[in-house]
């Protein structure tokens, strides 16, 4: 088995994709913080590493993959069991089509609102920008719901990638922008509760 680094932010959705992953396939790895809150991903050596500067970066005996779904690819192919992606074709495209929308547009919407929302002074916050940001959110959030109508996951009846890209970015929505779910999503409420129950989630933390 290779030795894997797993540089990381806790707080954030895409390194945590990464971490969910690995918690579900029982994957050890040593993990190297990168404060993004400090700029730390933006220092010399880390750009060496990820020269976007951004997190999560997978070093694979030294080797550095970024992108979370191309890390998560990576992990199932080394190491198979659980799979995360469905073995038919046509739910596996489903689970890719999912994550990517949710990593695109649903992640630019929160991560847009969350910059607002942290806004502090001299920064001020966009008020409009938040608006259409919560919109768009509030979209993404009845989509999710409307997938999830009689199905148990996203992809289907088997737990996978499209789950573990929305659980990240949904948690993120709840417990650091303060945007609850809306009890009409009735679906999402009951996935949301049924996810956040699987032991893997502890790697959310
Ligand atoms: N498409 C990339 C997105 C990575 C990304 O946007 N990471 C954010 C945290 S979720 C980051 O490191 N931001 C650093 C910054 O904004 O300076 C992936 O899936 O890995």
């Amino acid at each position: 088995m290779a030795h894997l680094v797993l540089y990381d932010f806790p707080p954030v959705p895409s390194p945590q994709k990464v971490r969910v992953a690995m918690a579900e396939k029982g994957i050890g790895y040593e993990r190297v913080i990168v404060d993004l809150k400090a700029g730390e991903q933006r220092s010399p050596h880390y750009l060496q590493i990820n020269p976007h500067g951004y997190v999560p970066t997978l070093a694979i005996d030294g080797t550095p993959i970024y992108e979370s779904t191309a890390i998560i690819e990576y992990l199932e192919e080394i190491h198979p069991q659980p799979h995360l992606l469905p073995r038919d074709p046509l739910s596996r495209a489903r689970a890719r089509m999912i994550e990517e929308s949710i990593d695109g547009d649903f992640a630019t919407a929160l991560k847009t609102y969350g910059r607002n929302f942290k806004a502090r002074p001299p920064a001020e916050p966009n008020f409009q920008v938040m608006e259409e940001c919560k919109r768009r959110i509030a979209w993404f959030n009845q989509w999710l719901d409307g997938l999830l109508e009689g199905r148990r996951f996203l992809a289907g009846e088997e737990f996978s990638v499209a789950d573990i890209a929305a659980i990240c970015n949904v948690e993120f929505q709840i417990k650091r922008l303060k945007l609850d779910l809306d009890p009409k999503n009735a679906n999402l409420l009951n996935w949301y509760e049924r996810i956040m129950a699987r032991p893997s989630m502890s790697a959310l933390r």
